[in-house]
């Protein structure tokens, strides 16, 4: 099935997907990864229009590294770990300063990194928050907490506007289509560890090639 289409979005789809970008010996696939913040997209575009704009972005990134992943050097894509041992071998990637490589793997997985990291503390507090919660204010916390740190005023003044029109928690946890609050509770305990691991296999992997600060 084309994962972009509008059918409906199932959280433990999206889980399934980051559960099985890692392989026994913690290497991360890019394809899988990539299927994974499609179907977060497609959970944001079904919240609606004011969220396009997020959603474009992460929507151009993920495309950036379907092209490499379908191009004809598509075979050294299929691991994260892969991708930054060839981009750096091969002078791929811009280092400090923009340049030739506006466009590397390296860097554009890097601002879907940054901003799972965002995914795993608001996930992890839509979990834990009681029933009157205010998502907006949780999506807020995790972004001053994590992202908003990659990003200039404007944007962090765009992204306050639109998480003060994120619905309600219980819409929310009806988006997802998982079932009852307690289901969605339960799936949540499942996702928020699965996606750290995640994060932090790749964290580790740009500490140790000193990836962080890629422009
Ligand atoms: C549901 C509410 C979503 C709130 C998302 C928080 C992020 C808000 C800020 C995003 C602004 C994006 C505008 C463009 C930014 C770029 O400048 C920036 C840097 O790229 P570059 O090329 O200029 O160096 N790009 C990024 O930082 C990438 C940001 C991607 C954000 C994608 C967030 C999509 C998240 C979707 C998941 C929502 C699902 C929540 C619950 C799911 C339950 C399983």
């Amino acid at each position: 099935a084309d994962s972009t289409g509008p059918e409906k979005f199932s959280l433990q789809e999206v889980l399934d997907t980051f559960r099985v970008c890692l392989s026994e010996d913690e290497h991360v696939s890019l394809e899988h990864y990539v299927a994974g913040w499609r179907g977060l997209v497609k959970f944001m575009n079904s919240l609606g229009n004011v969220f396009t704009f997020i959603s474009k972005d992460a929507v151009s990134k993920i495309q950036i590294l379907v092209n490499f992943l379908n191009g004809e050097n598509g075979s050294h894509y299929v691991t994260i770990q892969s991708m930054v041992k060839y981009e750096l071998e091969n002078g791929l990637v811009d280092v400090s300063k923009r340049g030739t490589h506006p466009e590397s793997g390296c860097r554009t997985l890097l601002r879907l990194h940054r901003a799972l990291r965002w995914l795993e503390l608001f996930l992890e507090r839509l979990r834990i928050s009681k029933e009157d919660g205010k998502t907006s204010v949780m999506c807020a916390d995790a972004y001053n907490e994590s992202l908003s740190q990659h990003h200039p005023w404007v944007i962090r003044k765009a992204a306050g506007m639109a998480f003060c029109v994120l619905p309600g928690r219980p819409t929310f946890f009806e988006v997802m289509n998982v079932g009852s609050t307690e289901k969605v509770v339960e799936m949540l305990g499942e996702a928020v560890p699965m996606i750290s691991k995640v994060y932090k296999i790749t964290e580790d992997l740009y500490v140790q090639n000193n990836l962080l600060e890629l422009p």
